[in-house]
Parts: C-alpha cells; structure tokens; sequence
C-alpha cells in the first residue's frame, strides 16, 4: 500500500522541487521529514527512489498556506534536502523556490488572481522574511509564457518580479554576524555577511585560484574544497552559527574582478558543491557586500553611483542583477534588493510514499 499526497511539482527560478498545501503533509515535524525523504528518495546519490535529481538545487521542497500574519497573504517553508544525506534543513531561505510560492497558490486555488497581474506578499517562515510577489495572470490564470530569461534556465518565461522587504540577518544575528565588514579567518581575509543567505566571501587569488574555473573544474578541485570546508567551518563559529559541519550554511563564494562588464565575478560553493549560477538570496548578498566600504569586494567590485544601484553578479553561466535601494542617509544601508525570476509548473498530481511512514 502506499500514500498518495497532492502535489505541483514546480520550477521556482534555477530549482525544482514538489510544492505542498502545508495542510496535506503531516502536522508531526518529525514525520513530516520522513514523509519528505521518501518523496525525494534520500538519503541516495542518485535519488532514485523519488522525485530528487541528485543535486542540492534540484533536493528542494516548498510548503505554502494562507498567512495568518496581518498584511501577509501567504506563507512559504522552504525544506533543503540532500541527495545522500538524510537531513530536511528548514533554517536557510532559498528565493529561487520562493519564484514558485504565488502560482502554486494561485494554481490550486488558495488565493484568486487580481487581474493581469498579481502581487501578494509572502513571509518566508524560515528566517520571518518578507517580500511582494508580482506574477502575470491575463485572464485569471497564470502565465509562463514571455520573454524573461533567467541565466541558468533554457528559454523564455514570464517574469516574476521579487521585491525583498527585510533581509538583513535572515540565518547569523545580523549583516555582519562577526562585527566586522572584514576579519581575517584561517588566514584568508574574508568578509562574513548575511542579507538574506549567510556568505563567506574571499578573493579566490586568495586561495590560489582565479574564479574564472568551470564548475567541473570547481567540482573536481578536492584540495579547494577541503581547504575552503576548514575556513568555513571556523567561519561558522566566527559567524556565531556555531558547529556548521552538517548545516548547508554559510555558503562559500569565490571573488574576482568582473570580465563581462558586471560589477564582480563569483562562484559560489552551496556549500560543498559549486553552484552552476549563484542562489537568489545569495547574489542579494553579494551585491550587499559590494557597497559596504572595507568589504573584500573593494578594490575588485565595479559599483554604479547613485541610491538605486543595479550590481550584475557574474556567475558561472552568466550575470544576476539585483537592484538596490541603498538609504540616502546611510550609503552603507540597503534598504531593499529586487530581482527577475520565472517559473513554471511542470506537473500535477499525487507523489505516492510508502503507507507504513502513516502508521
Ligand atoms: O540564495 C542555492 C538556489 C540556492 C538558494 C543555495 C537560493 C538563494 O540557487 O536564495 O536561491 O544557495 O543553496 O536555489
């Protein structure tokens, strides 16, 4: 016997992952977790058992309901499974599946459309973030059909349009978790910031290398990686996340000069494999520590003038823009980060688990 449980299975920018009603998935946390590694299939490489396609990016699972938070209209948990592990992480944001919140909603008939669009806000439980979501829906339904294209996804989609309303210390006690906008940790100088994912970021010269590797040569890089696990672990306890050696947090970003016209080159280890663009809350960040005076980013960073600043992360497979409202009153505060995502339903249905996880 098994245990049907309605499900979209949805991309949500560069992820994808089974989307739930929060209300069809058990109350129990701890069954809920088990319920979720049968449906991806881990712990196992290959994920061959479930819908998980062995790969952080594509372990990821959304759960939404209707917000109970005044001003909110619906609520996202974002879960971070592993391929080979057996851990469901709720601690970290992932706004790459956040793209993916609102038509889930609108899909199954949580919220109604407003018109040809449609802003709703959504509070990502995970770290109590909030943001305004606009997707496009001619008709009352909604589209994935446009010319937005996000680097890392083939085609064009309709947009969706994130504004972040709060971001600063979503997972480390604020911006700069250690105090400082740089530290020197393990030897490497390093600027240890979160706004919106928590970032170890370092001149990749620093470490031997350019930054302009692939990520094959990145993933094939065992003494990189092992000597970046040793400064991020110590960087976890500098950062006051404690022992980080299981957590898949904080993430490792690599830095160097722009060559695309951008304002900054990167690759980002999420943690321990390199990501094939940069994570959405990740490239936030980045474009944060680009105009804070002293970050590492200073002296390499190309940083437009003005309040409102678009940073371009170069990333493996092209650029991230993120626009920034930085405070006229304090240039070292950003008082807000937006950005283009798409998404798109891929299926519906019900992902069957084994009937005995019930019992
Ligand atoms: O930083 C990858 C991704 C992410 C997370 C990761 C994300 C974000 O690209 O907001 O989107 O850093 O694990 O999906």
């Amino acid at each position: 016997m098994q245990h049907p449980i309605p499900c979209l299975f949805m991309r949500g920018g560069s992820s994808r992952g089974p989307f739930f009603n929060e209300a069809d998935l058990p109350a129990d946390l701890a069954q809920r977790d088990r319920v979720l590694l049968a449906v991806m299939g881990s712990p196992d490489r290959r994920q061959i058992d479930g819908l998980g396609g062995a790969h952080p990016l594509t372990s990821k699972v959304g759960i939404v309901r209707l917000s109970q938070t005044p001003g909110v209209d619906l609520d996202f948990l974002f879960a971070q499974l592993q391929p080979d592990k057996d851990t469901v992480d709720t601690t970290p944001n992932c706004g790459n599946m956040l793209a993916a919140v609102v038509p889930f909603a609108l899909e199954t008939g949580l919220l109604k459309a407003q018109g040809d669009s449609t802003t709703l806000r959504v509070l990502t439980l995970n770290t109590d973030m909030q943001c305004d979501v606009m997707v496009q829906t001619p008709g009352g339904q909604v589209s994935y059909e446009g010319d937005a294209g996000i680097d890392s996804v083939p085609g064009t989609s309709a947009p969706i349009k994130i504004n972040f309303l709060d971001t600063a210390g979503s997972v480390a006690p604020g911006l700069l978790p250690t105090g400082n906008v740089r530290d020197l940790i393990d030897g490497i100088e390093v600027t240890c910031i979160d706004n919106g994912m928590p970032l170890v970021m370092f001149k990749a010269s620093d470490v031997g290398r350019t930054g302009y590797e692939t990520v094959e040569q990145m993933n094939a890089d065992t003494e990189l990686k092992a000597r970046i696990e040793r400064l991020r672990i110590a960087a976890g306890h500098a950062m006051k996340l404690g022992d980080v050696t299981t957590k898949p947090y904080p993430k490792m970003t690599l830095i160097a000069a722009p060559r695309h016209g951008g304002s900054l080159n990167t690759r980002s280890f999420i943690p321990h494999v390199c990501h094939d663009s940069i994570g959405v809350l990740a490239a936030v960040t980045v474009g944060t520590a680009c105009v804070l005076d002293g970050s590492v980013t200073q002296g390499i960073a190309v940083v437009p003038p003005g309040n409102a600043k678009t940073i371009s992360v170069e990333h493996p497979t092209g650029e991230f823009s993120v626009a920034l409202e930085i405070d006229p009153k304090n240039p070292q505060n950003v008082l807000s980060a937006a950005l283009l995502r798409t998404a798109r339903l891929i299926m519906r249905g019900e992902v069957m688990v084994p009937a005995a996880l019930y019992r």
